[in-house]
């Protein structure tokens, strides 16, 4: 994979000049650190370094042109406290991607009095800039935010060049200020201009792309981009963001779930609003498995730009929400799935890092919680030598405590994201709040209408909600609330000694092994995928093979030799990931559960695909989730038995994916996936792509595929490709699932999400309500 990272030093020039308690948290040292942190991890050299320019000031004009006449300077429906604005004109005619001719270079150029205006602050005094600043909400100028705001812009610019002309596959532009509260005319939230709206722009007028997917997973709701795109089918805006009921900085009534978008645009606007803080990995996985993903699936993006703010992690005082670093690992990885691969991170804020004590305080409470929820084998119950636990997220505080560094760990989970590398498992319970699946809920009943993927699945809403009632239940996390100074010594004590216990998650030094029982000549890897000649000594794999007289015989032998000598490699932490063909999937794939049980492993999730029976005798003792995909059953045997129909169509394919396997994949927190291609799998290739790009997911990218030799060669190549990273093949038009398909997948829910919780939906919200 070849990452794009994009940065320029003299972004950090950009300071604040006096006192405003609201922008100092806006420093060079958050980009600063975050670049350090690429640097120290190694990460930066592994990426095509690319020196930001200047974007132009007609670059500038896509998005900040002259208002229309009756459009205002400000926008916005302020809630919870008087308007400081005049009413706001709400509808402005905006282009589609086809109807967009002005304000381009050399079109016609409309003038651009915003960049003027901005333009002319290089020469004001501090009290000129101090004044000039007041007129805006949340935002400081300074003499050089012009070069630097035009640098941020162009680093966004100059990421889609290099990934829209394949310099690049994917990257992360490292940018200041960041631009999603920016609008057309006016400076929000410490954004000058918005440099996501005008990559977008630049992507469809210079390169011809058209849809476009903007996901915007910063704590704060991105309104300048809603504001941009609102009446534009051809970019798809999501954001999820720290609400509570219209009681969060911006304070908008249209954050809310209910605004949709208008005219032609209406459905391509996706707001999540949170109503309490606390969410955490499970809330933002069941947020994109049960909304931004299958409507993004839908809407075909042929790019990705994400707004990457990193407030909404753990340890940000601001956001106050519960992520943690590698969750961003997680959902980058599922967006990689889009477009192509063609994802450009543009970062909005690194969040805040608590300079006070305050926000170490804030800190070691969450990294508490983060600990106290970790599964048994993370305290270093895995017997083999590379127990799989994450990330060193603390570090000394100057004050003798821990604060977190987890917010310039975000930045480096999204880059290795990008670069390929398997994402440590998410640890912790995998539980969404309550308060969580309102909100989702909130969303389907807004969205229902302009999504098939959506109103396919629920029950049709009938009611069109804002938000749902708050407070029904109290949310799993309560923080805040002042801490005597014993409390946090002894905070930090517990913090220190849990800390012992831990053991970096390393990524293993071999990603992606392919073990062959036949050479096969027309296969087309990858060269960084490993041909393994190994086997298993011989009395291992004769001690297997005594399980099935179809294992003794010839190339059934070798293969088994082959799988165990992998397996061996995967519980050891060399090897990532591999694909062994074999001539009897069946008794081969037991061999490998068993051994893998019995070898370190505390949960094995297997997916079997088609004619392949769960062993009768294997103990269900929930060290196994034995998931069958095949035909048209669908039957939960037992919690940790199901089996679910293989859908014709793409759209029933995606729901069975999204809303089944992946929740119970992620609820079930296991340590290996293996996945099983057996008889009349049925499944075609790009299919068999995206379900094993998406299982590398729960169990930290430990995943084993069997395949049974019958395959193509054609499948083993794409499953490799995957597994090393590269992004799945399209699955092509999407096509609606069918009425039985759905009912399956509505009966398998039912049936088991009282165990997993990752699949509740809530669908009942509306009768609570009403
Ligand atoms: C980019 C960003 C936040 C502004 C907060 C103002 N802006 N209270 O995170
Ligand atoms: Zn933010």
């Amino acid at each position: 994979m070849r990452t794009a990272l994009v940065y320029h030093e003299e972004m950090t020039a950009a300071r604040l000049l006096w006192d405003d308690p609201e922008c100092e948290i806006e420093r060079p040292e958050r980009l600063t650190a975050a670049v350090e942190r690429l640097q120290q991890g190694g990460l930066e050299q592994r990426c095509l370094q690319l020196a930001a320019r200047e974007a132009s000031e007609a670059e500038l004009g896509l998005v900040h042109r002259s208002d229309p006449p009756g459009a205002t300077h400000h926008r916005g429906h302020r809630l919870g406290r008087a308007s400081t604005q005049p009413a706001p004109v709400l509808k402005t005619e905006l282009p589609t991607c086809l109807s967009f001719t002005t304000g381009w270079m050399g079109e016609g150029t409309v003038s651009p009095e915003y960049v003027s205006l901005l333009r002319g602050t290089q020469a004001l005094s501090t009290e000129e800039l101090q004044a000039l600043s007041g007129q805006y909400d949340a935002v400081y100028f300074h003499p050089s935010t012009f070069h630097c705001a035009r640098l941020a812009a162009g680093a966004a610019l100059q990421l889609v060049d290099a990934v829209l002309t394949g310099t690049a596959h994917n990257g992360f532009a490292l940018v200041r200020p960041p631009g999603h509260h920016s609008q057309r005319a006016a400076a929000n939230g410490f954004c000058v201009f918005n440099n996501v709206a005008i990559a977008a722009r630049y992507a469809q007028k210079q390169h011809g792309v058209c849809r476009i997917l903007i996901v915007d997973w910063d704590v704060h709701h991105g309104q300048g981009i809603q504001y941009i795109f609102e009446d534009d089918p051809s970019v798809l805006y999501f954001s999820w963001h720290r609400y509570e009921h219209g009681r969060f900085w911006p304070y908008l009534r249209e954050s809310d779930a209910d605004a949709v978008g208008l005219g032609p645009g209406r459905g391509f606007t996706v707001n999540l609003p949170w109503n309490q803080v606390g969410m955490g990995n499970a809330d933002y996985m069941a947020a994109f498995l049960h909304v931004l993903l299958p409507v993004a699936f839908e809407f075909d993006p042929e790019l990705v730009l994400i707004s990457a703010g990193f407030d909404s992690a753990i340890g940000d005082p601001e956001g106050q929400m519960q992520a943690t670093p590698e969750c961003f690992a997680h959902l980058t990885q599922l967006l990689q799935v889009l477009a192509g691969g063609r994802v450009c991170a543009v970062l909005e804020v690194t969040g805040s890092k608590g300079g006070s004590l305050a926000g170490c305080q804030g800190a070691v409470r969450g990294g508490l919680l983060y600990l106290a929820g970790r599964p048994a084998w993370a305290g270093g119950t895995l017997p083999r030598s590379q127990p799989c636990l994450v990330v060193s997220l603390f570090s000394p505080c100057s004050q003798g405590g821990y604060h977190l560094e987890s917010l310039s760990q975000c930045v480096c989970m999204v880059v290795k994201a990008l670069l390929g590398d398997p994402a440590p498992p998410l640890l912790g319970p995998m539980v969404p709040q309550h308060s969580a699946l309102e909100s989702i809920q909130s969303v389907w009943a807004a969205q229902a209408p302009h999504w098939t993927s959506l109103w396919q699945q629920g029950s049709t809403p009938t009611l069109s909600l804002s938000t749902c009632s708050p407070e029904r239940r109290p949310s799993a996390v309560s923080p805040g609330g002042p801490k005597g100074k014993a409390a946090e010594a002894q905070t930090s004590a517990v913090l220190s000694s849990l800390l012992d216990q831990l053991h970096l998650y390393t990524t293993p030094p071999v990603r992606t092994v392919i073990a062959l029982t036949a050479p096969a000549a027309a296969l087309v890897l990858p060269p960084e995928v490993l041909h393994q000649e190994g086997s298993a000594p011989p009395e291992e794999t004769q001690a297997w093979a005594r399980l099935h007289e179809a294992l003794t015989q010839d190339t059934a032998f070798t293969a088994l030799g082959k799988v165990l000598h992998l397996l061996n490699g995967i519980l050891d932490g060399q090897v990532s990931s591999g694909i062994v063909t074999t001539p009897v999937a069946a008794p081969t794939l037991e061999v490998v559960l068993r051994q893998g049980l019995s070898h370190g492993a505390q949960r094995v999730f297997c997916v079997a695909l088609g004619q392949l029976d769960r062993p009768p005798d294997l103990a269900n003792d929930g060290r196994t989730l034995w998931l069958n995909i095949r035909g048209k059953e669908a039957a939960a045997l037992s919690t940790f038995h199901v089996s679910v129909p293989l859908s014709g169509t793409t759209g029933g394919f995606l729901s069975c994916i999204l809303a089944l396997v992946l929740p119970l994949a992620y609820g079930f927190q296991p340590d290996l996936v293996l996945v099983a291609l057996g008889p009349a799998h049925g499944l075609q290739d790009p299919q068999a792509a995206l379900l094993a790009a998406l299982l590398r997911g729960p169990a930290g990218g430990r995943v084993l595929v069997l395949v049974e030799q019958e395959s193509t060669c054609q499948l083993v190549g794409v499953l490799a490709r995957v597994l090393h990273g590269e992004p799945p093949p399209s699955l092509g038009p999407f096509s609606m699932a069918s009425p039985d398909d759905l009912q399956a997948l509505v009966h398998l829910r039912g049936q088991l999400e009282a165990q997993w919780e990752m699949l509740q939906l809530l669908l009942e919200c509306h009768e609570l309500v009403a």
